[in-house]
């Protein structure tokens, strides 16, 4: 088996100064990290990545935080400035909103991308001195689209593995990513990557179009499942990977006693109501403001469901430090505060807000204790929770509404109730369809939704994805005898 090289622009903790010479350790929460972290720990490896704090980093509580991770630890160090503009700047004002479709969201402030290659460069550098030529090397999300180009920049190609690259977030369309001032250098940079994956067949086929539209040297070959981009000499292999969770341990510990305790009391915290249950980190291509729009049409022209409903929304705090984010959390905090203002009786609150993280036990108790997951990503990569909500539901019971530009919706789409998250009034009327859905109709749809995610699940994501890596480092290394070779007889 080859040694695995995760890289990604976070490690999966971050460190903070809590005064002078203390310092705190928090797992990092998001997507990313909760499905690479189970392979990583299992397999062993290497994860290269930045702790979350600007400057440098400090080595003691590094390695403290890394002594049980079960995988070496290379972390990388940004200044604030780096911080700034690479991951507040390109990373999050240009790169998110635009491959969330929301274009009137960015920052296309050219000092960023000066910002974004530097940085990308500073991984590349701590991939050289970290990595052996036969070590699968898996390069992940839009922070660092500009690895493999620095890669090529500082090796010759002879001395390089197979290069591999994970987007977790949606490939926008030709019409959207023509914004982008970056587009071709972007678009090269993404090409000297050996295989690319993408979340869904959308997002494969939104690539593959800005490449046709963009850049007229390169061809693509569609070949069965995958295809294949010929391009400067070298072939670039592209497919679909739909990343899944760790279902049995999801399943296996909202089993577990304490899960099932504070599920209970959950439960019992609102008698005679079904709880409906929306979990994000705070951003705006979430769809919270236009769910809780939605929960709030619902209570007004459905008032049967007064008093018999209650939105717990969990909102988990996510780069508050970016005005945007700041914003838009006043948002949420004024029509949670319209809708409990308006409904509440002495008896009922509709809607349950936290703004914190939950630990792992709460979590999943809130997966187990709610009859319907609502979920409304304007757009969304995959979207975990959708999967996990369904990994927790042991009793095999409980609805899922889902918005139909969640990656998660191609796998889920039989049996999940999809929604258009602009469409306040078709959700509101969704919602209606869950609360009044039979505990038959329920679980039929959840056996199946479980079926699905049980089986491809993060591990299968994984050999899926490394799969297709192996068959091209065999082909690396032959292109790479056959160089060595060539320059042996000349
Ligand atoms: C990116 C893409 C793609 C949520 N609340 C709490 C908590 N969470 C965890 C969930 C889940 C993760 O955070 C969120 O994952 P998502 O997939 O929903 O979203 P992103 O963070 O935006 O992830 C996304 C993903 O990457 C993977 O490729 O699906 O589309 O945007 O795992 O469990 N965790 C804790 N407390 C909470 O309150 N501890």
């Amino acid at each position: 088996m080859k040694r695995l090289i995760i890289v990604s622009n976070r490690l999966p903790f971050a460190l903070d100064s809590a005064g002078e010479d203390l310092w705190t350790v928090t797992p990092a929460v998001g997507g990313l990290v909760s499905a690479v972290e189970p392979v990583l720990r299992e397999r062993g490896g290497t994860w290269i990545g930045w702790p979350g704090i600007a400057g440098k980093i400090p080595q003691g509580p590094l390695a403290e935080a890394t002594r049980d991770a079960g995988y070496n630890v290379v972390p990388v160090a940004l200044s604030q400035t780096e911080r700034d503009e690479f991951y507040y700047g390109y990373s999050n004002e240009v790169i998110w909103p635009l491959f969330h479709d929301l274009q009137n969201f960015c920052n296309f402030e050219p000092a960023y991308w000066q910002a974004y290659k530097q940085v990308n460069e500073r991984y590349a550098d701590a991939i050289v001195r970290n990595s052996r030529p036969d070590d699968f090397i898996w390069v992940h999300d839009y922070h660092l689209m500009y690895v493999a180009q620095a890669l090529r920049e500082r090796t010759r190609s002879q001395n390089l593995s197979a290069l591999t690259f994970f987007l977790h977030i949606p490939f926008p369309p030709y019409d959207i990513f023509a914004k982008l001032p970056q587009q071709r250098r972007l678009l090269r940079a993404l090409l000297q990557f050996d295989l690319l994956g993408f979340q869904t067949r959308r997002d494969e086929r939104n690539f593959l179009q800005c490449v046709r539209r963009v850049m007229p040297d390169a061809r693509v070959i569609s070949r069965g499942d995958m295809d294949v981009i010929q391009f400067e000499q070298r072939k670039i292999r592209v497919g679909h990977f739909p990343i899944g969770i760790d279902f049995n341990s999801f399943e296996h510990d909202a089993k577990c006693e304490a899960v099932a305790r504070r599920s209970q009391q959950l439960r019992a915290s609102f008698p005679d109501c079904q709880l409906m249950l929306g979990s994000d980190r705070l951003d705006y291509s979430k769809g919270i403001p236009e769910r809780l729009r939605a929960f709030r049409n619902a209570l007004e022209r459905y008032p049967d469901m007064r008093g018999r409903v209650v939105l717990i929304q969990i909102v988990v705090p996510s780069r508050v430090e970016i005005p945007r984010y700041h914003e838009f959390k006043g948002r949420i905090d004024r029509l949670v505060g319209d809708i409990n203002g308006r409904f509440s009786t002495s008896t009922w609150i509709p809607v349950q807000y936290h703004f914190r993280s939950l630990d792992r036990i709460d979590l999943l108790a809130h997966y187990r204790a709610c009859d319907i997951a609502f979920l409304t990503p304007l757009k969304d990569g995959m979207n975990l929770v959708a999967k996990e909500y369904c990994a927790c539901r042991t009793s095999e019971d409980g609805a899922l509404i889902l918005s139909q530009f969640a990656g998660a919706a191609e796998q889920l789409k039989p049996d999940a109730l999809l929604v258009n998250p602009y469409d306040v009034e078709q959700m509101a009327d969704t919602v209606s369809i869950a609360f009044c859905m039979n505990q038959a109709h329920r679980s039929t749809r959840m056996k199946r939704m479980r079926r699905n995610v049980r089986t491809e699940n993060v591990f299968w994501w994984v050999d899926s994805f490394l799969a297709a890596g192996s068959r091209l480092t065999t082909k690396v290394a032959t292109q790479r005898r056959d160089i060595q070779r060539r320059t042996v007889r000349r």
